[in-house]
């Protein structure tokens, strides 16, 4: 970095104006570049691209965290969420200890962690993690579409291991979800592609726009952050004909399944009631109507093909697609909600309620002093509304 221009100008008693957010200073001990400027603690003031410079110590931080989630301890899972966020927004690679002064968000457990890598190449801790057979099962079930954590919990207590000893126990009911979770396993455990997700966008935009004319459809979730790749596709439907956006999903489901694409769907129906905000939790869920769907992707519609494995010459493979119905008025709010990542979410509404005293959800914002909505017709209006600089959503992958 040439910097001479800022240290002639000081030398000769020129004023300058810094922006010290570009400023760094060099660790003495390894060279490591660090900001100047302080990294904020909220992921909605930190610009994190796809690119994760330190992916050795957030890999490890991840398990960590999911093992704590395994384990339904939210407090420290939470926190090495929050550390591996930090981290991840870096431009350069922690190579020493010392680099990551005043970072915010790492605690003396992440700190022990970070070293141990930096010194050994692995932590022992993790690697304990990895191999042990309780969350190994967990991983494994919870893997399955439609299981969460207390279900995985309440097989592995029965002493069941494997998927062959779930579905060999008589006593276990699996509901239609778990059903096409286990039918689909192979398909839908597999990474989504770029490519996939833009064929799936041409199907989602055909049915729609065969539907209404004026029908919008917006990718979201971690495509619309500029991933390679995602587990599901996520996608924002939506007409600016007030009331119709209900009846989109029911028409879009029938469409598919006329087409023979329909493997599974989970339609829920709207429960968004404006005059009912914000007595209701601001929850993680919310409001809009939405369906969790498996369709048949063709290879043929796929630029380059299927992401398949090896040796699989079906042609085709199954796709975890997710649309969301918001009425157009609250489309910003849904969209910005459904972009992603889940950390920059967290971080949105935690900087809302603790820095402005306003309530964020996927469905509104809520001034307490004011003690009113603010409208917001695009993203940008709501990080205005929030004193945030705008970050674009290839910045969001906290
Ligand atoms: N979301 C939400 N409420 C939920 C679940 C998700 O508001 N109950 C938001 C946060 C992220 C976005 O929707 C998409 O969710 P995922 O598909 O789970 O995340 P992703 O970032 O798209 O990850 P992936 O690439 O693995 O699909
Ligand atoms: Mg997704």
């Amino acid at each position: 970095l040439d910097i001479s221009w800022f240290t002639d100008s000081m030398r000769e008693g020129r004023p300058v104006a810094v922006e010290t957010r570009h400023l760094i200073q060099v660790c003495a001990r390894c060279s490591t570049p660090t900001p100047v400027a302080r990294v904020s603690q909220y992921a909605c003031q930190r610009r994190t691209t796809t690119e994760n410079n330190n992916k050795i110590l957030t890999d490890a931080f991840e398990v960590l965290a999911e093992s704590y989630e395994l384990n339904q301890l939210e407090g420290p899972c939470l926190a090495f969420r929050r550390a591996a966020s930090v981290l991840k927004s870096l431009p350069w690679a922690v190579q020493c200890l010392g680099a990551t002064q005043g970072l915010p968000c790492l605690g003396e457990h992440t700190k022990a962690l970070i070293e141990e890598i930096l010194q050994y190449g692995h932590s022992f801790e993790v690697e304990k993690i990895l191999s042990d057979e309780r969350y190994q099962t967990l991983k494994l079930f919870t893997s399955v579409f439609g299981v969460g954590p207390k279900t995985a919990e309440k097989w592995y207590r029965r002493g069941l291991r494997s998927f062959s000893d779930i579905l060999a126990e008589p006593s276990i009911q699996l509901n239609r979800m778990q059903q096409s979770g286990f039918l689909h396993y192979g398909d839908i455990s597999r990474a989504v592609s770029k490519a996939e997700a833009r064929a799936l966008g041409n199907i989602i935009d055909e049915a729609v726009h065969a539907i209404t004319p004026d029908g919008i459809l917006a990718l979201t979730g971690g495509f619309r952050r500029g991933k390679e790749f995602g587990h599901d596709v996520d996608f924002i439907v939506t007409t600016p004909e007030q009331g119709k956006e209900e009846t989109l999903l029911p028409n879009i489901i029938d469409r598919l399944k006329e087409q023979g694409i329909l493997l599974y769907s989970d339609y829920q129906t709207s429960t968004f009631d404006i005059s009912k905000l914000p007595s209701h939790k601001f929850e993680a869920m919310d409001h809009f109507a939405k369906c969790f769907l498996i369709l048949r992707l063709e290879g043929s519609l796929v630029d380059r093909g299927l992401n398949s494995t090896e040796g699989d010459s079906r042609g085709w493979r199954a796709v975890r697609v997710d649309l969301v119905s918001p009425p157009m008025e609250r489309y910003a709010y849904a969209l910005l909600g459904w972009t992603g990542s889940r950390q920059f979410e967290r971080d949105l509404r935690r900087f809302a309620r603790l820095e402005q005293h306003m309530l964020l959800d996927n469905h509104a914002l809520y001034d307490k002093t004011k003690k009113e909505f603010l409208a917001a017709t695009t993203e940008r209006d709501i990080f205005a509304h929030l004193g945030l600089e705008y970050i674009e959503p290839w910045q969001r992958n906290a």
